[in-house]
């Protein structure tokens, strides 16, 4: 039984949970208080880019790969065939969960359909970065980071980009392949021999019988579900700003993080999603290189930083910070057309005297009907503000929308209003526990 009275997860369709800006929003937590009431719980998109922190009971957990679900000892996982997937990361994330005592045996399944991320596409991955980088860069004491026009991703150099490259490319390796091990030696061979032109000398470590146990077709898989009337989480990797033909192009992953990436990633129609949470931080933050129009280099980007605890949960690297940008998440809205929101890190705003939040780009003075295609253009516009009072205020013990100091609540009837999309869920804190439930 869900501690929360009404249902959280929809009983007519499955439910999805996607990030509405640039990643890091907070999706892990809330999959983990709605796979308290989920039978399954899918990834669709990405890799082991993704790092999803949860804190349950005073244990902290990390997931990259497999999906968030596996707190639930009653749910089964399956990862689908539009994530790419790294063995080794695999079976030592299974290794970390296990040693903090979640049992996952006959819990988690992958599909045959998807990709492999082999270790030299990583090495690839930080090479082609370092070229780009250096085109730029070379000879500069300067930050890549903090100027978009840097040609450097900043990636994770998880070699996330140069798999999607094989499998767009179809040279690819799947985990169906894994099961011949003389043709896909052959298959490996070719793969590699390809790139050893430019890249020199790479292996790899066959897994592939440890691995059988956990295969399955998961277009099979996910219909039995649906059909057996499963309550089914899908969890969204990395966000919309980051996907690839929605987002910053080209600073965004290789995967298309958007709800369409639900249907490609797990081979279920868009006609089975009921419910799509989009979850939302109460500031903006994005790691890596790439435009970040309300970006603050000053010292409140500093506190959002330090008081959010802004920190790669995949690299350690500091993540950039600014305000709200309801220009980003009115553009995600039309894109994933959200039935609801998750506002979270709301009591990271709790010290500050006042807040803004961005509500239009202004070029020449008029307002642009929506994000732009064409990253020069954020050159050229100005960034149009409100300014709300800030509350002053411990929020992290409200667990009701009427605890919520008035300013808070205005902050959030802002956010509601100009979105038209209503806030189910107000993250007040990094626990489970530490959620307001609006429904
Ligand atoms: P990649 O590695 O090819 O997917 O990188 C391409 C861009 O996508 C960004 N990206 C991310 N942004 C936010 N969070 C991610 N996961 C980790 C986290 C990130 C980390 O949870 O903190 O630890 O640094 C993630 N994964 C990919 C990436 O920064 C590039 O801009
Ligand atoms: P994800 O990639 O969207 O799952 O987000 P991450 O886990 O990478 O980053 C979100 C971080 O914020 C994690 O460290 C969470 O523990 C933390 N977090 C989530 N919700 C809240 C919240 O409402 N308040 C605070 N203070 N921290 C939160
Ligand atoms: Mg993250």
């Amino acid at each position: 039984m869900s501690k929360f009275s009404k249902s959280n997860l929809s009983d007519k369709g499955i439910t999805v949970v996607l990030g509405s800006q640039w990643g890091d929003e907070g999706k892990g937590k809330l999959v983990d208080v709605l796979a308290q009431e989920a039978e399954v719980c899918a990834r669709c998109a990405g890799g082991n880019n993704a790092g999803h922190t949860i804190v349950v009971n005073g244990t902290k957990y990390d997931f990259h790969m497999l999906p968030s679900g596996l707190i639930n000892p009653k749910c089964i996982s399956i990862i689908g065939s539009g994530v790419v997937v790294h063995l080794p990361s695999f079976f030592s994330e299974l290794e970390q969960l296990e040693a903090k005592g979640l049992d996952v045996k006959g819990r988690i399944f992958l599909s045959n359909r998807a990709h492999l991320v082999f270790d030299f596409y990583q090495i690839v991955d930080g090479l082609k970065e370092l070229e780009l980088g250096r085109s730029r860069f070379s000879g500069s004491d300067e930050r890549p980071s903090l100027f978009w026009k840097s040609f450097s991703i900043g990636t994770t150099k998880k070699g996330i980009g140069p798999a999607y490259s094989s499998k767009a490319s179809r040279s690819g390796l799947r985990v169906h392949h894994l099961s011949n091990h003389q043709a896909f030696a052959e298959k490996f061979r070719k793969l590699v021999a390809n790139r050893k032109k430019r890249y020199g000398n790479f292996e790899y470590n066959e897994l592939s019988t440890r691995l059988q146990s956990y295969v399955v077709d998961s277009v099979t898989f996910m219909h039995q579900c649906i059909d057996s009337k499963k309550k089914i989480l899908v969890e969204g990797a990395n966000a919309l700003m980051l996907d690839l033909d929605f987002g910053t192009y080209p600073f965004v992953t290789s995967s298309n993080t958007t709800v369409g990436g639900v249907s490609t990633g797990l081979g279920i129609p868009p006609s089975k999603i009921d419910k799509v949470i989009g979850v939302m931080k109460a500031y903006t933050t994005r790691v890596g290189g790439g435009p970040f129009p309300t970006e603050l280099l000053d010292e409140i980007g500093e506190y959002l930083q330090r008081v959010g605890a802004e920190i790669g949960a995949t690299t350690g690297r500091k993540r950039r910070c600014g305000w709200l940008d309801l220009v980003v998440l009115k553009y995600s809205t039309l894109i994933n057309g959200y039935t609801s929101l998750n506002l979270t890190k709301l009591d990271v705003l709790d010290n500050l005297p006042e807040i803004k939040i961005a509500t239009a780009y202004l070029l020449d003075g008029t307002p642009l009907e929506s994000f732009p295609a064409d990253l020069e253009f954020l050159e050229k516009i100005t960034i149009q503000y409100e300014t709300l009072p800030g509350w002053k205020t411990d929020i992290s013990k409200c667990r009701r929308f009427s605890d919520l100091p008035t300013n808070a609540q205005n902050y959030v009837k802002r956010i509601e209003k100009y979105l038209e999309v209503p806030i189910e869920w107000i993250g007040v804190g990094v626990r489970r526990e530490d959620m307001i439930d609006l429904k």
